[in-house]
């Protein structure tokens, strides 16, 4: 029987193999969320790459630049990482991105065989998904510069909520993320009110993109990484706009 299991920070993923999972990269506050935003609204692609330089070579091939660090647009850069960027203007563009911790998980999460991106935006999605796989499921948590981070295991929890009815779960992270989750579903955002990456996008006066972050279901997209590129699994959505 297929097995579900989740890696709560990057630091932790020396202990699993995933060369035989299907790898779902989280990182609600806001990585996998404005990914899975920017598909949704028809971006031809996303370039993830872990480092600035790798980010802004990509500029000469076409791709728009996108990305944080530290929670904060680069400069030099077309985009930040706040989901109402792309919810507009995003028709057929080439992005690539690049994150404090979202994009470095994926990094480092290459040599699995299927690798998907997961935010509550598209948790039913993803769970369908992967339902459908071969493989067992590995949830990787992207936390916070290797830090454990509540709101990606909140995520973690949904999914394995969804997933008890298809696989077993033999793993005290994924049974700890369950419980948290079933604690906080009523009030997600509430939940999550004093957890540290709340706070830093308070420090930063970015208050919205919480509440749109921990929307479930919003889009029925699945962002897949094929050929070092996320594309969907179907046709652009269309979900909220701007404004
Ligand atoms: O680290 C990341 O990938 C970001 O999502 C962090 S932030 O929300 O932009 O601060």
């Amino acid at each position: 029987m297929k097995r579900i299991e989740v890696c709560l920070t990057p630091e932790l993923l020396h202990l699993y193999d995933v060369r035989n999972k299907a790898v779902v990269i989280v990182d609600v506050l806001r990585a996998t969320s404005c990914m899975v935003t920017a598909l949704a609204h028809g971006a031809a692609e996303i370039f993830p790459v872990a480092s600035l330089d790798a980010c802004r070579k990509m500029k000469a091939a076409g791709y728009q630049l996108a990305g944080e660090r530290d929670g904060l647009k680069v400069e030099d850069f077309d985009k930040g990482n706040s989901p109402f960027e792309y919810l507009e203007d995003i028709a057929g563009k080439k992005i690539a991105f690049t994150t404090t911790n979202g994009t470095q998980a994926i990094e480092k999460s290459r040599d699995a065989p299927i690798l998907v991106i997961g935010a509550f935006l598209n948790l039913s999605a993803v769970a369908r998904f992967v339902e459908q796989q071969p493989h067992s499921v590995l949830i990787v948590c992207a936390g916070w510069k290797g830090r454990y981070s509540l709101e990606d295991t909140l995520f973690a929890g949904a999914l394995v909520e969804k997933w008890q009815s298809v696989g077993t779960l033999d793993c005290d992270a994924g049974l700890s993320a369950l419980h948290l989750y079933r604690a906080a579903k009523e009030n997600l955002a509430g939940f999550l009110e004093q957890s540290s990456h709340v706070r830093r996008l308070n420090r930063l006066n970015i208050h919205r993109d919480l509440e749109f972050c921990v929307t479930t279901d919003t889009y029925d997209v699945v962002p897949i990484l094929m050929n070092n590129r996320l594309v969907t699994n179907r046709p652009a959505t269309r979900g909220p706009q701007s404004g």
